[in-house]
């Protein structure tokens, strides 16, 4: 596991980490140079800072695969995180790496909408970034020329939706996204909930004066995300392509993906903090409009679905754990109040921020409480993500020539209050929930950003990184 000898220091050493990837646990200490593990091993030569971990565990850092930040919205609706309190934000939380949405808007050329996001992350990230395609107008021009050229530049991902009347494609739209997807070895992320069913639902409730934010669950039942489930992965059987279907909330979705799995087809799956932290009674109980706060979509589940995901990402039928971070304020005109006002539920922007919470929230809850092992929470949080998304083993992994992206846990006791959070979010749907470990140390390229204290800002450190294609599959 030693590189070859140099006479030089090292930029940092930390010595006696208890190191954890999503396959090995092994002791350490990490030799860290130009910002990338040159060495692992034991006594190594000195570094000229060093970091003891001794009793502590180190893990990569996480890759969070599916965020929102600073995308365009229709007006007024607004995100409270941008790039800067985003990954400052995700890096306090342990995650280095951010894979946020390049949104097309339909008609816009989406070389357009990704160099608008380039301008709007330029300059202003604090830890690696890579964008992920939103494919909203696959028009011919889109699909044979666009789509194959911003593949070859490092966008080998995009995520299509089946719900939301400015996002939504039909299926023939999908397919032919499929098949572009399977011609240039890229991967396609769903949001699987039927359009027609939601719409159909929402009428009747607002008809009936059924207004307030509980109602949003009451318009997205779960057979709403199972159709859609079901009918993309025979999409994507049909044209014989991986897909990821992403932010799976419950039992019906669960089977969807159960089955195609036993029929031997290649369907990924994602879920989020939201469905097993958050239950259908946080959108309220009764008419209170605090409820808009974890107005989301899909829209957490019961508590006896908060078991089921558990027990599917106990079981292995998740790949990637996400924060799918939506962030809108509660207060002010432009988040969960539009124009200042509480409003009827079809009309509360969808999301709830998580970005910082999401790696101590399964650390603690997942890995200390004993439901799963810590190599596979390095699995979902981090390795499965940049081999989806072709950043491995650049991003993802402890391993020699990998970025010194890490985290070093401490185990102690800490209370989620938004107070602590270093998102520009004026509040989080975790508050109360009491933890048993956050990071102590995070690492990205090998500068200390978090030190279980302080932020350690340097808005523009972070570098976008254009990504391969997806390494999750054997090659054939
Ligand atoms: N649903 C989405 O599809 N995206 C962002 C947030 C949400 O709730
Ligand atoms: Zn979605
Ligand atoms: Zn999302």
């Amino acid at each position: 596991m030693s590189a070859p000898f140099s006479a030089q220091p090292f930029d940092l050493v930390i010595r006696n980490a208890n190191v954890a990837t999503a396959s090995d646990t092994f002791m350490a200490d990490i030799g860290i140079r130009n910002g990338v593990i040159e060495q692992l091993g034991r006594g190594i030569a000195p570094g000229r800072k060093e970091i003891d971990a001794a009793g502590r565990t180190v893990t990569p850092g996480g890759v969070d695969g599916h965020c929102h930040l600073d995308q365009p919205m229709p007006p007024p609706a607004r995100m409270a995180d941008d790039f800067d309190t985003g990954t400052r934000a995700a890096a306090c939380g342990g995650t280095t790496t951010v894979i946020p949405f390049a949104a097309q808007v339909k008609g816009q050329s989406l070389q357009a909408a990704v160099d608008d996001y380039h301008r709007r992350a330029s300059g202003r990230a604090h830890i690696d970034y890579a964008f992920h395609l939103i494919v909203s107008d696959p028009t011919p021009d889109v699909l044979s020329r666009e789509l194959p050229t911003l593949i070859a530049q490092g966008h080998s991902s995009f995520k299509i939706y089946m719900t939301y009347d400015d996002l939504k494609l039909d299926d023939g739209q999908i397919l032919d996204v499929l098949e572009t997807a399977k011609q240039h070895n890229a991967l396609v992320m769903v949001h699987a909930e039927n359009a027609d069913c939601i719409e159909w639902l929402t009428r009747r409730l607002q008809a009936g004066g059924h207004t307030a934010p509980r109602f949003h669950g009451r318009s997205r039942p779960m057979l709403v995300e199972r159709e859609a489930t079901h009918r993309a992965i025979a999409l994507a059987e049909l044209v014989d392509v991986p897909i990821l279907i992403v932010h799976v909330s419950g039992r019906e979705a669960v089977e969807q993906i159960r089955w195609a799995r036993a029929h031997g087809l290649n369907i990924f799956a994602e879920t989020c903090p939201q469905y097993l932290f958050l239950s259908a009674d946080d959108l309220g109980v009764d008419d209170n409009y605090l409820g808009a706060k974890c107005v989301c979509s899909p829209p957490p589940r019961d508590k006896a679905n908060q078991e089921v995901i558990w027990n599917a990402l106990i079981e292995g039928l998740f790949t990637v754990f996400s924060s799918d971070h939506a962030p809108f304020n509660y207060g002010g005109t432009h988040g969960k109040h539009p124009d200042g006002k509480e409003v009827a539920f079809p009309y509360i922007p969808n999301g709830i921020p998580g970005i910082e919470t999401r790696m101590p929230l399964l650390y603690s809850e997942g890995v200390l409480k004993g439901r799963i092992t810590v190599n596979k929470f390095v699995e979902l949080t981090s390795t499965n993500a940049a081999r989806a998304y072709g950043l491995h083993p650049r991003k993802g992994t402890v391993a020699i020539g990998a970025d010194a992206d890490l985290v070093i846990w401490d185990e102690r006791e800490v209370e989620i209050s938004n107070d602590m959070l270093h998102h520009a979010t004026d509040y989080t749907p975790y508050a109360g929930i009491v933890l048993k470990a956050w990071p102590g140390v995070t690492l990205s390229g090998g500068d200390v950003v978090w030190d279980g204290t302080e932020f350690h800002p340097r808005p523009g450190r972070g570098r976008f990184l254009q990504c391969a294609a997806p390494t999750l599959l054997p090659k054939k």
